[in-house]
C-alpha cells in the first residue's frame, strides 16, 4: 500500500501549489539550482534561453527554464538549514507525492540539486574569489539528526576524530558528516574548483567564530577547526546550507552537492562584499556542467 500523507502533513493550497514555494508539479525540472539570495535566481536565469514559468513567496523565489535545452529550475532558499529543510522536503514532495490522491507515487523521480552559494575561507590555499565545491560537509545545525537513518548516511569515523579534536561541548548538537554525490562532484567540481570539506553553521556570528560584543563560548573554536586532519581531509570553509542540502538529497536517494564562492577569508581577515558580478562565472559553469 502506498502512504498517504494527511493536509496537515503536506499542505496544499487552494491552487494546487505546494505550501511553501507556490510551486504546481508541473513546473519542476529533474536539475535543481538552489540559491540563498532571492536576487541570485534572476542572476541565474538570465543565462536561461527561455523561461517557462516564475513563482516567489516570502523567500523562496522559483524560476524553471531551458539552458543550453536542459530544463533547469532555480530556487532561492534564503538563509540556514531550517529553511533547506522546507525547500528539499517540498520540492521532494513535487516530484515524488501524486498531489490528487496524496500518495507517494510508485515510480521515484530522482532529481539533481547543486547550491551556488557565498562562503567565508579557513585555509590559506583558499582566498576570496576561491570557487569551494562541498566533497563533505560537517552539519553544526543538527536538522538531519532529526531523520531515521541519519547514521547510515553519515561517516561516524569522521564525526567522532572531529569531536574529539575539538573536545566537543555537548550542550551542543551533535555534528553530523555527510558526503555529496561523488559523481556529481567530479562533473561540477571538474578540475578548476577546490575540492573541500564545509562546515555548515546554525548561525553567521558566534557558530562561525565570529565574535562582535558577546564573547564566545569557544574562542579557540576557528583554530582547532583550521588545524584539524583527518585521512588527509582539512576543513577549507563555512557557509550555513550544505549538510542539511547533503544528508536530506542522500536520505531521498537524490543526487546534491554545494559550492560556494569565498567572499570572506577568516585568516587573513579580509572581505569581498562586493561580490555580485564575480558570482557569474561559477553560475555559468554549474550552469554548463549540472
Ligand atoms: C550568509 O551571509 C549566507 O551566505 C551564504 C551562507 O550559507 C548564508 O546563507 O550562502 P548564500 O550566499 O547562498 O546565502
Ligand atoms: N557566508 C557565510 O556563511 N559565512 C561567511 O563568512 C561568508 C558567507
Amino acid at each position: 500500500m502506498s502512504k498517504y500523507f494527511a493536509p496537515s502533513e503536506l499542505i496544499i493550497n487552494q491552487d494546487g501549489s505546494v505550501f511553501h514555494l507556490h510551486l504546481h508539479p508541473e513546473h519542476l525540472a529533474d536539475k535543481v539550482i538552489l540559491v540563498g539570495d532571492p536576487g541570485r535566481v534572476s542572476q541565474v536565469s538570465s543565462h536561461f534561453e527561455s523561461i517557462e514559468c516564475e513563482v516567489s513567496n516570502r523567500e523562496f523565489k522559483s524560476v524553471t527554464g531551458v539552458y543550453k535545452g536542459k530544463r533547469i529550475t532555480v530556487v532561492s532558499t534564503g538563509i540556514g538549514c531550517d529553511n533547506i529543510d522546507i525547500v528539499v522536503n517540498e520540492l521532494d514532495a513535487l516530484a515524488n507525492i501524486d498531489f490528487e490522491t496524496r500518495e507517494e507515487k510508485e515510480n521515484l523521480r530522482q532529481l539533481t540539486f547543486v547550491r551556488i552559494g557565498t562562503c567565508g575561507g579557513l585555509q590559506e590555499y583558499v582566498p576570496t574569489g576561491t570557487y569551494i565545491a562541498s566533497e563533505k560537509s560537517i552539519g553544526f545545525d543538527g536538522l538531519l539528526n532529526f531523520y531515521a537513518g541519519r547514521n547510515e548516511a553519515c561517516d561516524l569515523e569522521f564525526e567522532a576524530a572531529f569531536k574529539k579534536h575539538m573536545n566537543w561541548n555537548e550542550l551542543l548538537c551533535t555534528p553530523y558528516v555527510i558526503d555529496a554525490d561523488k559523481e556529481l562532484i567530479e562533473r561540477v567540481a571538474a578540475d578548476d574548483m577546490v575540492k573541500g570539506v564545509t562546515i555548515a553553521c546554525g548561525g553567521f556570528f558566534g557558530p562561525q567564530g565570529r565574535e562582535l560584543r558577546i564573547p564566545l563560548a569557544d574562542p579557540n573554536q576557528n583554530k582547532k577547526i583550521e588545524d584539524f586532519e583527518y585521512n588527509g581531509y582539512r576543513i577549507t570553509n563555512f557557509e550555513m546550507e550544505s549538510s542539511a542540502l547533503a544528508g536530506l538529497a542522500k536520505l531521498m536517494n537524490h543526487k546534491a552537492m554545494t559550492c560556494c564562492m569565498v567572499i570572506a577569508n577568516r585568516r587573513a581577515k579580509e572581505v569581498n562584499a562586493n561580490y555580485k558580478n564575480s558570482i557569474d562565472g561559477l553560475i555559468e559553469r554549474v550552469l554548463d556542467r549540472i
